[in-house]
């Protein structure tokens, strides 16, 4: 019998705002966790945020997930990409501009990197109330990895991407 592998939380970011991004972000949700290799343990409400880096688009439905993985980061990357990739996300859009989908690797336990491809935590979200605000409702207590609770992000966001009044939580 071999031992359990060794398994890591980590969180994810879900956003959208083309088509219908309550069902892009559930539909996503459902596919991370029939991944053998990855549990959803918790999510979010679901959060109608103003957009942030290009206005004049759609509200976006934002929302966050804590997962529990035995996946290395880059792979549970690869598989977030190629799930945005099967709900019709493509990459020729603006940077910052109207999505299906969009699932941003936020935290991955406490993992500090820089790499051409991923950097941990993700370099925005302690700039982000519409990453904030969701991350906060599932982990009140969080530290980030670089020392300092998530609650003195949250009180300093100054973005713009007002978290609307109509949070929704989507139970099944
Ligand atoms: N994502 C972006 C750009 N702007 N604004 C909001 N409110 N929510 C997002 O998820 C978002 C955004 C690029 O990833
Ligand atoms: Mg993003
Ligand atoms: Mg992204």
């Amino acid at each position: 019998m071999s031992a359990p592998a060794e398994t890591v939380l980590a969180w994810i970011g879900l956003g959208g705002n083309l088509g219908e991004p309550h069902s892009a972000i559930s539909n996503a949700l459902a596919q991370l966790d029939d991944d053998s290799g990855i549990d959803v343990e918790a999510v979010s409400s679901f959060y109608r945020t103003a957009p942030i880096g290009i206005t004049g688009q759609p509200d976006f439905i934002n929302a966050v997930a804590r997962i529990r993985t035995v996946d290395e980061p880059q792979v549970l990357l690869e598989k977030l990409l190629t799930i945005e990739a099967q709900l019709g996300r493509v990459r020729t859009e603006q940077r910052f501009g109207p999505r299906v989908i969009d699932l941003d690797l936020l935290l991955f336990g406490g993992v500090q990197m820089d790499t051409a491809r991923l950097t941990l935590p993700h370099p925005r979200m302690h700039l982000r109330r519409f990453v904030l605000e969701p991350l906060f409702e599932l982990e009140g207590d969080l530290t980030l990895p670089g020392g300092r609770a998530l609650s003195h992000y949250l009180a300093r966001a100054r973005d713009q991407s007002a978290v609307l009044d109509d949070a929704v939580k989507i139970t099944d």
